[in-house]
């Protein structure tokens, strides 16, 4: 690459690590900064998640009016969704269409992956290498890996002998496959797969799905948009914005506060259907303690068993895939047929629950001590969340200490933005802030205002550099871990936690306390003078004049502490 002098000098003003909707936007705030910015990206195109997870099916499950940029009106105005919930391939077309408006591409380097990031304590400058050679050197470092890019591969015994293919879901063939005939096995049943197997089965002769937990699912009610709703939509889309930034999720959906155990099992029931009859993640909205009181999450949870068995015609199948755990405690999938599917008779399910996956063969998948013959295997595992797109890049700090070796206990972030140790180095929804617990473009572009106006400020101050304090990232991952406990979110094993990789260790990794009290928070950092940060070494003073900050994000909240009894008072819902 020939990477132009930034406004430091010789080296560049920032690396950018990833062209997802992170790393795009964060592009684009800085250029608009008049900062000197390179992004590197493995794929040959911007798309980050939406580029690789194209199997059969993908598709966003927040609504597509909501679930894109809003730092644009021109963009919300002139791009038209097809569907309530957008196709992986339209939102790829969507990123790529705001790569061609802000002309990004010409400042990503594609087909290209950053292999080790090295921190110069003489220099205070990031050495940045590639898989390609190139070394490059910048002020800032800027992760925008995504949180769940790092495909997770359970080494399966005998997987080299297995003679047919074996696909991820997150790394699918860019030409697509072809099942038409085939035999063909799912492992797992997250929102991956249960988007993908009715269409798997739609082609396969044969499909047997091997499940380790039953998981609950709504349904998706996917439809053509109506114009006549675009329209409105587009008419108040600022609104809706503004609208969607005051929620916990950082989308909208009509909420209702009550207690589910205030309605009479009448009440709940109505609400329930109603809830059921608007379909998607919506349906947490039912009422307000859902995820906060067993009791509650115990009706709702009774309700969608009582759904799956009324599609699921065989009692032992429905029975297996009823799921026995809290309701929304993994992430809840948003579905379309995907219980009916199971009706099909050249469909089965095989529980290993009790018995994990034994093996693979030539032919097939062995489980329960029986051989499933197959065609081809779907690997619908998910992903090493959050930190795992980190793991794959040696991230070395001051004192030569790794990302890796620093996180070994778990993750430990200011904000899940910075972490100590780690000067000029910046994550973009990082473990630690709401990111995949809030809709993921409005994190990510809270996020990159935040750094852009940091960046600025500290070029406005001449600083050099700036790093969390120890006992600022402290508090943090203290009250990040408080926080998750008065969410029922925190008492399953789940990929929030890490628990689907054997060896992580069990961290609540998402800030649960809601987007917009972590907006405030980041705002009173950002307004006390970047306070819990050193800048240059000082601990910066309050009231600095020059601080920058997005005007957007300033949320008219009024949380003074931000303990989990307030949380638990404003009964955030979160999904
Ligand atoms: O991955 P997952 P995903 N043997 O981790 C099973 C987002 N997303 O790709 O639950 C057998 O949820 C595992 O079993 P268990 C969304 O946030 C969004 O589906 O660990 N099974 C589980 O069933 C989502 O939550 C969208 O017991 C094994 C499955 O594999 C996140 O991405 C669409 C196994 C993995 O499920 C991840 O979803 C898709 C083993 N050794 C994804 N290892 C939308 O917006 C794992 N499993 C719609």
């Amino acid at each position: 690459m020939d990477a132009a002098a930034g406004r430091n000098g010789g080296m560049i003003d920032a690396v950018i690590v990833g062209a997802g909707f992170g790393g795009m936007y964060m592009l684009h705030c800085l250029r608009k900064l008049g900062f000197n910015a390179q992004v590197f990206e493995g794929g040959d195109d911007v798309g980050g998640t939406w580029y690789w997870n194209r199997y059969p099916g993908a598709r966003c499950d927040i609504e597509s009016m909501q679930y894109s940029y809003s730092f644009s009106e021109d963009l919300d105005q002139e791009w038209d969704w097809t569907e309530k919930y957008a196709p992986q391939p339209e939102i790829l077309a969507y990123a790529k269409h705001v790569a061609d408006r802000l002309d990004l591409r010409k400042d990503i380097n594609f087909n290209t992956r950053v292999t080790s990031a090295d921190f110069d304590e003489d220099r205070n400058q990031w050495t940045v290498t590639t898989d390609k050679g190139d070394k490059v050197e910048a002020r800032f470092c800027i992760m925008a890996v995504g949180c769940l890019s790092a495909a997770n591969k359970p080494p399966f015994e005998g997987m080299d002998d297995f003679s047919g293919p074996i696909y991820h879901t997150g790394e699918w063939p860019h030409e697509g496959v072809d099942f038409t005939g085939k035999k063909v096995a799912v492992i797992g049943t997250g929102s991956s797969a249960i988007q993908s197997i009715p269409l798997i089965a739609a082609q396969a002769s044969d499909l047997t799905v091997f499940q380790r937990t039953a998981t609950y699912s709504v349904p998706a009610w996917n439809e053509a948009v109506d114009p006549a709703k675009a329209a409105e939509v587009k008419a108040n889309y600022p609104d809706l914005r503004a609208k969607a930034r005051a929620r916990p999720t950082g989308f909208y959906f009509p909420f209702n506060m009550k207690p589910a155990m205030d309605a009479s099992p009448e009440e709940r029931r109505a609400k329930y259907e109603e809830a059921w009859e608007r379909g998607g993640l919506p349906f947490l909205g039912a009422f307000g303690d859902l995820l906060f009181e067993k009791e509650a999450n115990d009706t709702v949870a009774e309700f969608a068993r009582e759904k799956i068995r009324g599609v699921v015609k065989d009692p032992a199948t429905a029975d297996l895939l009823c799921p026995d755990n809290i309701f929304g405690c993994k992430r809840l999938c948003v579905d379309t047929g995907y219980f009916a599917t199971y009706n099909l008779p050249h469909v089965k399910l095989v529980d290993v629950s009790k018995r994990p996956i034994e093996r693979f063969t030539e032919k097939g998948v062995v489980a329960n001590g029986v051989e499933h013959e197959v065609d081809a295997v779907v690997c619908a595992t998910g992903f090493a969340a959050m930190t795992g797109s980190f793991d794959r890049i040696e991230i070395r700090g001051r004192n030569g200490l790794t990302l890796k070796e620093k996180w070994a206990g778990g993750a430990r972030t200011f904000l899940g933005l910075s972490t100590v140790g780690f000067p000029n180095f910046f994550m973009i929804t990082g473990p630690g802030s709401p990111s995949v617990l809030a809709q993921m473009i409005q994190s990510i572009e809270q996020h990159a205002d935040w750094m852009a106006d940091c960046i600025a400020h500290m070029s406005d101050i001449g600083a050099e550099t700036i790093e969390p304090t120890l006992e600022a990232e402290d508090a943090w991952v203290d009250h990040v871990n408080e926080v998750s406990e008065i969410s029922l979110r925190s008492t399953c094993s789940s990929w929030y936690v890490g628990a689907n990789i054997p060896g992580t260790p069990r961290v609540f990794m998402p800030y649960i306390g809601g987007f917009p009290v972590y907006v405030q928070k980041c705002n009173n950092v950002m307004t006390k003078g970047y306070e819990g940060f050193k800048i240059n070494g000082d601990t910066p003073k309050a009231e600095c004049p020059q601080i920058r900050q997005t005007e957007r994000w300033r949320v008219p909240l009024d949380i003074e502490v931000i303990t989990p009894a307030a949380l638990a008072a404003m009964r955030v819902p979160v999904v």
